[in-house]
C-alpha cells in the first residue's frame, strides 16, 4: 500500500471531509458535503427564532422566516472550501483541524440576498463591517471565555457582492449540521465567512476584533500579507476526483477527472502532467455552473507503459493565478493551494 496522507481526519460529527470522488460531479450530493463546525451544533427553535439586524442602521429589525420569505428569493451554486483544506500536506503540519484535501464541497443555495435585508434596516453612513453571529457559542482554543462562533465582512462586500441568507441547500430545508433554519453563505470566500445557525447581524463602526476574526481565519506569517489579515477569497485549486491516490489501473486508456475552482476569478483552464510536472495537456472542462462554483474536468490519459505514474492537476483562473507546486507556507496553514498529486500503479 502507498501510504495516503490525504486520506484525512477521522470521521467526526462535527468535522468530515467529502470523498473526493464525489467532487468529479457538479453538486455534492448533502451527505457527502464536508462539515465543519467549530462548537456543539446548536438546537435552534424555528418557531420562534428571529433574525435581528443592528447596529449601525436607520431601522434595526427582528425578521421571522415568512418576512424573509417575502422578500425576492435569490440563489446560486457554491463551492465552499475550509481555509484549512489541504493543512495536512503541509510540512511541518500546522496547527488547526488536520484535513486532508475533502473540505470542500459544492451546493446550489437558495434564500435571499443579504443585500435586500441590509438595506432594508439601512447601514448609517458610519457602518464599516457587517457582524454576524451563529447560535452556537463556547470557548475558542485561543480564548478563555465563552463567545459565539462570529465573522465580519467589510460593508462594501456585504452589499456589493452575491452573499446569500440561504434556507436551503441542494434544494432540501438546510440541514442541522450545514446551519438551520439560516446561514449565510459568502460565494467566493473560504468557509469561515459563511456563517451558520444565523440569529444576529449587526453593522459596526469599527472593525471586529473576536477571536475567529483575529486569532483564527487570519494569515500570520505569509510573505506578502500583513500579519493578522483576516482569511477572505478562495485561491485557484484543482483536485484529481478519480483516479484516486494509490490506485492501480490496467495497462490501456485512464479517464481522469476532476473538480476545479477559484474564488477570485472563473476557472479558465486546468492542465494534467502524467510525468511529474516536465509536460502538461490542456483538460476538457465541463460547463461553469456559475461563476462562483467548480468546473469538472476530464482528460483521457493513454499509460505509455506499466509502472509508477505522479498524475498532477492544476488550474489557471482567470485573473492568472495559477496554483504553486509548493505549499504556500503560514503560520495556520490556511491558503494551501499546491498542485494536487495522485500516485497510479499501471499494472
Ligand atoms: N456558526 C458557525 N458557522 C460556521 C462555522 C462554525 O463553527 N459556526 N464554521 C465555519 C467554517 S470554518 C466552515 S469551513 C464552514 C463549513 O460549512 P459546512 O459545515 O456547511 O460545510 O462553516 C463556517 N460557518
Ligand atoms: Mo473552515
Amino acid at each position: 500500500m502507498i501510504p495516503d496522507r490525504t486520506g484525512g481526519a477521522p470521521p467526526d460529527l462535527l468535522n468530515q471531509e467529502a470523498p473526493l470522488c464525489a467532487l468529479a460531479r457538479p453538486i455534492t450530493p448533502t451527505a457527502d458535503f464536508y462539515r465543519r463546525s467549530n462548537f456543539a451544533v446548536p438546537h435552534v427553535d424555528a418557531g420562534t427564532w428571529r433574525l435581528r439586524v443592528g447596529g449601525e442602521v436607520a431601522t434595526p429589525l427582528s425578521l421571522a422566516r415568512s418576512d424573509l420569505e417575502a422578500l425576492p428569493r435569490a440563489s446560486v451554486s457554491v463551492t465552499l472550501e475550509c481555509a484549512g483544506n489541504g493543512r495536512n500536506l503541509m510540512t511541518p503540519i500546522p496547527p488547526g483541524t488536520p484535513w486532508g484535501l475533502g473540505a470542500v464541497s459544492t451546493a446550489g443555495f437558495a434564500g435571499v440576498r443579504l443585500r435586500d435585508v441590509l438595506e432594508r434596516a439601512g447601514p448609517t453612513a458610519a457602518a464599516v463591517e457587517v457582524l454576524f453571529e451563529g447560535a452556537d457559542r463556547g470557548i475558542p482554543d485561543e480564548g478563555d471565555r465563552e463567545e459565539p462562533f462570529a465573522r465580519s465582512l467589510p460593508l462594501d462586500v456585504a452589499l456589493g457582492g452575491d452573499a446569500l441568507l440561504a434556507w436551503e441547500m441542494n434544494g432540501e430545508p438546510l440541514t442541522g449540521e450545514h446551519g438551520f433554519p439560516l446561514r449565510l453563505v459568502v460565494p467566493g470566500w473560504y468557509g469561515m465567512a459563511s456563517v451558520k445557525w444565523l440569529v444576529s447581524i449587526r453593522l459596526l463602526a469599527e472593525p471586529f476584533r473576536g477571536a475567529f476574526q483575529t486569532e483564527r481565519y487570519v494569515y500570520r506569517g505569509e510573505a506578502g500579507i500583513p500579519d493578522g489579515t483576516p482569511v477572505s477569497r478562495i485561491r485557484v485549486r484543482s483536485l484529481i476526483a478519480s483516479p484516486a491516490d494509490g490506485d492501480r489501473v490496467p495497462l490501456g486508456p485512464v479517464e481522469v477527472r476532476g473538480t476545479a475552482w477559484s474564488g477570485i476569478a472563473p476557472v479558465e483552464r486546468v492542465e494534467v502532467s502524467t510525468d511529474g510536472g516536465a509536460t502538461w495537456a490542456e483538460a476538457a472542462l465541463g460547463d461553469a455552473p456559475g461563476p462562483y462554483a467548480a468546473r469538472t474536468w476530464r482528460l483521457a490519459w493513454l499509460p505509455p507503459r506499466r509502472g509508477e505514474f505522479r498524475v498532477m492537476a492544476r488550474a489557471t483562473d482567470g485573473a492568472g493565478n495559477v496554483q504553486p507546486a509548493a505549499p504556500v507556507a503560514n503560520e495556520l496553514g490556511y491558503g494551501n493551494n499546491v498542485i494536487h498529486t495522485v500516485r497510479l500503479t499501471v499494472v
